[in-house]
């Protein structure tokens, strides 16, 4: 059963981890959505771009690799200059090397 909520997924930047991704585009589809599997590897413009053509709900960006801070880096400005300002903007995964405390990425976010 169709949710009628269209989801852009992918990984970004030179990160080549596939699998959680794979992962998530079984357990969405399983909820009802509509998703597009930018896949792997994937700069910013590509999830913008998707978003756009797809008329999306929301962004889930992946990466695991250790530099997903760096690369999600004015990912938000560039939606808003793309118009899809508000539009739903998640990053999952291990995020940056090592452990960062949870206060400051709650004050970040
Ligand atoms: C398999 C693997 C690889 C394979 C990937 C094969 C492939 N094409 O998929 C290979 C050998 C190629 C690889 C390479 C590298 N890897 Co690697 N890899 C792993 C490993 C062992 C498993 C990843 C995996 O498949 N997990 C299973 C899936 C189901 O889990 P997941 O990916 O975490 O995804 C889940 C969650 O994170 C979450 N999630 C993911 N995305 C999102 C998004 C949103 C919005 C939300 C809400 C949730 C969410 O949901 C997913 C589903 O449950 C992990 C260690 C580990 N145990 O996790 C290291 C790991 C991710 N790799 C790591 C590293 C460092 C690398 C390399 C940089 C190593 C190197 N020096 O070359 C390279 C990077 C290559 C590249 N360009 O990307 C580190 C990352 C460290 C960090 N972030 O701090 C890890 C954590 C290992 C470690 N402990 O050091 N890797």
């Amino acid at each position: 059963m169709q949710n009628g909520k269209t989801v852009v997924i992918g990984v970004i930047g030179a990160d080549c981890h596939a699998v959680g991704n794979k992962i998530i585009e079984h357990a969405l589809k399983e909820e009802g959505f509509n998703v597009v599997n930018i896949g792997v590897l994937s700069p910013q413009e590509d999830f913008i771009n998707a978003a756009i053509e797809t008329n999306a709900d929301a962004i889930l960006v992946s990466s695991l690799y250790g530099h997903g801070e760096i690369d999600c880096r004015g990912f938000r400005e560039k939606c808003n200059e793309a118009g899809l300002k508000d539009i739903i903007l998640y990053v999952g995964g291990n995020l940056v090397v090592g452990k960062q405390d949870w206060k400051e990425v709650e004050k970040d976010s």
